[in-house]
């Protein structure tokens, strides 16, 4: 027990523990400098908190215990703010910067000026009012004339001086911001409650300030960056920098990373600078303030009605946008662990397009309820892959289809388990990733579509990040799939995607090798592609007319015929085909029969020089079609000894008829 020492010396006490308190608030919550250990920092504020408790009416507004929030509010009162509250315009590229740069030129009638370059925090804007150095209120940014009183939400913030250094009236602008981790951990928490999640770390913060008991916003670790200061009771600074500087002097969290610019040149390349370092901050950055620096030359450009003319906030590309899922392609990792990965319609979102985003695994898409045909909001942050982060249900039309997780990984033909504890599925062929691999690896070598600067590396990279699992998909990447990718930069995305382009059209032997079918080599595919000749004719070939091509033996015939009748295979190749397009075989002057070559043609009765297999087959090799019935398709039928029925047809129609030593003719 503490010796009573009597109301005054407790008076005493309770400001000096207060100004210790605040001291080392400032060392750790501002500055990022503490001096004490937390146990030593929280034996003060024990100790303040109990001479509180006994004496209630020592207690102070500004005193460290106002931190831990009060009882709960029934409802924000209003307030008006004293100085409007207008934000800058936006513009999104660096030629509308240089057209704000031209106008304050124009506006000052010189090109003698600086600006400051502050980073644009995303976070919920607050307006803080001092009075003799003391927080008086907190308000919302509201509508700009009339905002929320938050005071008792924001007196938990431990970065906001409850008293500032200088005992002066004044009015402060500035973000309440959530840590990313922090903003994990309480979404993680909400989770297992049950509870709606918070979309971002902006929502978050927004929606804690908001909160009506401040015993829980003083939990969430919200954090402050201040930036603006006005009615100031002396005479402001002359520049947007003493302006930072001051502010931070008086006790407020002020971010340490603007930058002084001279020239156009040098805000842009802060802008580039921070464009990729904004993800390594524990806050969110939207973009980048501009401000002329001199406080003269500022209000020389005023405000129009809406916005100041000496500022403007140079956004960077948005992380977040919304397209349309046309496909769910399960996706088989090294360690056999399936991926399900959602196929969309090619958007922009950081500032490139891309076209794939992790669904993680079933729960997730259980949890979104991510069906196909989906509008959803899409988000990407530093991580290459994009990651659905929420449907737009409010949009469907009520043909989206669920996705039912499959019962086999369709791209190596495996079957798929869960792992025991967990919400991942695996591959049961423990080789799957490697075998699929080097078909992937085949599809894309010189022997088949032979694409530039796609060898076995990089389609390992593009099989591990989940952006191909089947030939076709290598046909609706983007640039901006690719730009994050380790050794990738603007300029290599470009040219794979270019060289990718460079084979949409392939010749049918090619196209054949490189579906990596049993048995069907560049030797075969030729032999094939000579007779068949389109695509088309392969895939709807019988197992009889494969058997009758020179060079393709029954196994081969067999191993041909059963792919292309596998479900998944047609799946595959009729995605494939919608991307590319495999050229008709066409045959070189040596071939060229007149009067066979692109002729359709009939034979009738038997023939005394050939078996009707072989004749078909040379009428194939010179670039004809053999037929079996007689149609107005017909150009020619060739008649053997007991020509019938198909004889009396072609008179009939008019067809032209020859005999079989005509025929032989026409074959030399
Ligand atoms: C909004 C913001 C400003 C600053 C930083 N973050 C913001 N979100 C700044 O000036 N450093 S200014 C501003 C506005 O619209 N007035």
């Amino acid at each position: 027990m503490r010796p009573n020492t009597g109301k005054f010396a407790t008076k005493a006490r309770l400001e000096k523990l207060r100004e210790l308190i605040e001291y080392h608030d400032h060392r750790y919550y501002v500055l990022d400098q503490p001096e004490i250990s937390d146990a030593a920092y929280d034996a003060l504020l024990q100790e303040l908190l109990a001479l509180e408790r006994e004496y209630p009416d020592l207690t102070t507004a500004d005193s460290p215990s106002q931190r831990v929030g009060g009882v709960p509010i029934e409802k924000f009162a209003k307030i008006v703010h004293k100085v409007p509250q207008r934000s800058f315009d936006n513009v999104f590229s660096k030629e509308e910067f240089s057209e704000f740069d031209e106008r304050v030129a124009k506006g000052l009638g010189t090109h003698q000026y600086e600006y400051v370059a502050e980073l644009k925090i995303d976070g919920f804007k607050i307006v803080l009012t001092y009075e003799k150095g003391i927080l008086q209120t907190a308000a919302t940014r509201g509508d700009g004339e009339v905002g929320e009183d938050v005071t008792k939400n924001v007196r938990t913030i431990k970065s906001i001086p409850l008293r500032l250094t200088q005992a002066i009236d004044c009015i402060v602008e500035g973000e309440i911001w959530l840590p990313k981790g922090e903003f994990a951990r309480i979404n993680k928490e909400r989770e297992k409650m049950g509870e709606p999640l918070f979309a971002n770390p902006r929502n978050a913060a927004a929606g804690t300030v908001r909160q009506l008991d401040p015993k829980i916003v003083a939990k969430r670790k919200l954090d402050s960056f201040l930036y603006d200061l006005s009615e100031y009771s002396r005479r402001l600074p002359d520049t947007q920098e003493g302006e930072l500087r001051l502010l931070s002097d008086l006790g407020f969290r002020v971010n340490p990373n603007f930058r002084v610019c001279g020239r156009v040149d040098e805000v842009i390349a802060y802008w580039e600078e921070w464009t990729p370092k904004r993800e390594r901050e524990e806050y969110q950055i939207d973009g980048v303030v501009i401000k002329v620096n001199g406080r003269s030359a500022q209000e020389k450009l005023g405000y129009t009605a809406k916005a100041p003319r000496f500022g403007i906030a140079f956004k960077f590309p948005a992380e977040e946008a919304s397209t349309v899922i046309e496909d769910i392609q399960l996706q088989v990792g090294r360690t056999s662990v399936v991926t399900p990965v959602a196929h969309l319609r090619p958007v922009r979102v950081a500032g490139s397009t891309v076209s794939r985003a992790t669904l993680h695994n079933e729960d997730q898409i259980k949890k979104l309820d991510v069906r196909i045909g989906d509008t959803v909001i899409l988000r990407k942050a530093g991580d290459v892959i994009p990651e659905v982060v929420r449907v737009l249900k409010e949009l469907r039309k009520g043909n989206e289809k669920p996705y039912k997780f499959p019962k086999h990984v369709e791209a190596c033909g495996g079957p798929i388990e869960r792992i025991p504890g967990k919400a991942a599925y695996r591959c049961v062929n423990h080789d799957s990733f490697t075998q699929l691999k080097r078909r992937m690896e085949y599809f894309t070598s010189r022997y088949a579509f032979d694409i530039e600067g796609l060898g076995p590396k990089i389609v390992e990279l593009l099989m591990k990040e989940g952006l191909v699992a089947s030939p076709d998909d290598y046909f609706t990447l983007t640039e901006g799939d690719l730009i994050d990718l380790p050794g990738f930069g603007e300029r290599s995305a470009k040219n794979l995607i270019a060289a990718i382009a460079a084979r949409r059209t392939i010749s049918l032997p090619r196209f054949l090798t490189a579906l990596s079918i049993e048995h069907v080599g560049e030797e075969t595919a030729h032999d094939i592609a000579k007779i068949l000749r389109t695509i088309e004719k392969v895939r709807g070939a019988s197992l009889e007319e494969l058997n009758a091509i020179h060079g393709v033996g029954e196994v081969v015939a067999r191993s041909l015929y059963r792919w292309m009748r596998d479900p998944s295979n047609k799946r595959m190749l009729d995605r494939l085909l919608k991307q590319v397009k495999v050229e008709e075989v066409t045959f070189d002057r040596s071939n060229v029969r007149k009067g066979v070559t692109g002729k359709t043609i009939v034979l009738t009765g038997g023939l005394e020089s050939m078996s009707r297999d072989e004749a078909k087959r040379r009428i194939r090799e010179a670039g004809g079609t053999p037929s079996s019935s007689v149609s107005k398709e017909t150009d020619l039928v060739v008649a053997g000894s007991d020509a019938g029925e198909k004889l009396i047809r072609a008179e009939k129609l008019g067809i032209k008829v020859i005999g079989e030593k005509e025929f032989l003719e026409m074959l030399k």
